[in-house]
């Protein structure tokens, strides 16, 4: 089956950057981290959600790539960018990202986005993220991650 077209956007910029990663599309929803976690058959904390949050002086994206099993504060990430965030409204993400919330990749935006990776992701060796629809994800090693999205390893929770 070919990949949806935002699924094979997503494997197209894995590609550009080289990596041997392959995006996986479902028929049932890999919508919520608990139903990915059940289709790939992980565990809910190996799983990565790209959750968009917006700068409240500055108004820009943030991305805080964390890990299934944990809820974000959003006062420590609002530390580490330097002022109040929030959560983004779906319109939002969209225009960000060029993707709509339940498939958020965590790279292959439309523009690059400040972004933190949730120092507990990296206790796993593989994990998975979402690949740009609510049915599409890709394994990658959690070492990969740091790199492969310009994240800053933070604490979230
Ligand atoms: N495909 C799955 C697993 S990879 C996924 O994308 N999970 S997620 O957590 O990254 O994306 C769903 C998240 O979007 C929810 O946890 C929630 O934080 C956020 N969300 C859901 N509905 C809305 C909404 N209406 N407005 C803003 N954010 C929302």
């Amino acid at each position: 089956m070919p990949l949806s077209p935002s699924a094979q956007k997503v494997q197209d910029a894995l590609h550009t950057l080289g990596y041997a990663l392959t995006v996986v599309e479902f028929r049932d929803s890999t919508r919520t981290a608990q139903e990915a976690a059940e289709r790939v058959g992980c565990e809910v904390g190996q799983i990565v959600k790209s959750l968009i949050f917006r700068g409240k002086t500055s108004g820009k994206p943030i991305l805080v790539l964390t890990s299934g099993a944990n809820r974000v504060d959003v006062k420590r990430v609002g530390a580490y960018a330097g002022e109040k965030i929030g959560r983004a409204d779906p319109a939002f993400v969209r225009a960000a990202t060029g993707f709509a919330i339940g498939g958020i990749p965590p790279l292959g935006h439309l523009q690059p986005i400040e972004t933190y990776v949730d120092e507990d992701l990296l206790r796993y060796e593989k994990i998975w993220a979402a690949a740009g629809t609510p049915n599409a994800v890709f394994a990658l090693p959690a070492s990969e991650l740091p790199k492969m999205t310009g994240g800053k390893i933070v604490r979230v929770t």
